[in-house]
């Protein structure tokens, strides 16, 4: 039997190490994974290949070589806080590495189903909540611009070219072995610093009146193994819980979970220069697409990570 080859192009992120693990459970695929750094065996013992998604003739080599019947395309420059110090390196990566695989695609001239991760954070300005696909963007940040610049080339090379392009716009998604520049990883990195006694008692917080959608990574890559399989080309699909809550809720909930005194303070340099006040998806698309919906409470990712955090 030949099975479907699938590739994961930024397979070594937080999200990677848990879209191999879905996609060997539920679609059986053949993995081809890539990361920047160097090739190397990696979970599974899937052979990692070396591939920067700015460099056009690589891209162009590892797809024409595999050739696989599914991408999902993670690499990214993912960090919104990092977009404003680097804007031009993250507006390369997420818009002409993205370019790259679509016109890699069109030139070896196969059709792939390919799925685009872009972000909550397109929509931005939006006071109208829960907010549905098709709702005009209002980005509210570099970062955001770019995702939504992603999502609108991807369409044109859907209907310009026929290909099978699935884009996904993803809420904010959690989970042990998240990076701690990201709030409730951050968060609870803090709180198990204290409990172990390295750090003071005093938990350092940027905005904590915005609104998010937090969901929980092994939720997120179900959703997403989901939609190559039956989403529709062309068509954008949110990702997230479709329930906000206030960042401040969630730092409550984290310290409840500890029995340590901790104080909280306000650090300047978590600030942004802007902060959509807030963000909280529509999720009846893909469940009318799919079936999919979430499983795992927000509570229970909390402790997860806080545990991850205990132990590292
Ligand atoms: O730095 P590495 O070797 O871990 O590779 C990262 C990869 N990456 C790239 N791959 C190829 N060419 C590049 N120029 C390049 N720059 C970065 O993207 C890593 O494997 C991946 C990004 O991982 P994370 O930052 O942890 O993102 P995460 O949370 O897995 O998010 C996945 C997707 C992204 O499109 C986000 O914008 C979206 O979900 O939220
Ligand atoms: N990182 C961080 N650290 N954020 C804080 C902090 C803090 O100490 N305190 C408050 N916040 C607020 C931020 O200002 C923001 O409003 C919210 O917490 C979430 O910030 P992040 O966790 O850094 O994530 P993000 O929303 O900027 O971006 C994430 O979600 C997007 C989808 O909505 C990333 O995963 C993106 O890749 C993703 O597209």
């Amino acid at each position: 039997m030949i099975n479907i080859k699938a590739l994961v192009i930024g397979a070594t992120g937080f999200v990677g190490s848990y879209l191999i693990e879905e996609i060997k459970n539920s679609l059986l695929c053949d993995i081809i994974a890539t990361n920047l750094e160097r090739e190397m065996i990696y979970q599974n013992n899937i052979i990692l290949k070396k591939l920067d998604i700015l460099d056009y003739n690589s891209v162009f080599s590892l797809i024409n070589e595999n050739k696989p019947e599914y991408i999902f395309h993670l690499a990214a420059q993912s960090s919104v806080s990092l977009a404003w110090k680097k804007p031009e390196l993250t507006a390369d990566i997420n818009i002409n590495g993205s370019l790259n695989i679509l016109e890699a695609v069109k030139n070896i001239n196969y059709n792939p189903k390919i799925l685009m991760i872009g972000s909550g954070e397109e929509y931005g300005y939006i006071e109208k909540v829960p907010i549905v696909e098709e709702t005009p963007l209002k980005p509210g940040n570099i970062y955001a611009v770019t995702k939504a610049c992603q999502n609108m080339i991807s369409k044109v090379y859907c209907k310009a070219y026929d290909m099978k392009v699935i884009m996904v716009r993803s809420f904010n998604h959690i989970g042990p072995n998240q990076s701690s520049t990201f709030v409730i990883s951050d968060f609870c990195k803090q709180v198990a610093e204290i409990e172990k006694g390295v750090r003071s008692p005093i938990l350092k917080v940027g905005n904590l009146n915005a609104k998010r959608d937090f969901l929980d990574v092994r939720d997120v890559v179900r959703a997403y193994t989901k939609l190559i399989q039956f989403g529709k080309s062309g068509e954008t699909y949110n990702v997230g819980r479709g329930q906000s809550i206030k960042i401040s809720e969630v730092l409550n909930i984290i310290l409840k979970n500890s029995n340590k005194e901790i104080n909280v303070e306000i650090d300047k340099n978590k600030l942004r220069p802007l902060d959509v006040p807030i963000i909280e998806p529509s999720i009846n698309k893909i469940y009318t697409a799919t079936g999919w919906k979430p499983e795992i409470s927000l509570e229970e990712s909390i402790k997860d990570i806080l545990t991850y955090w205990r132990k590292n």
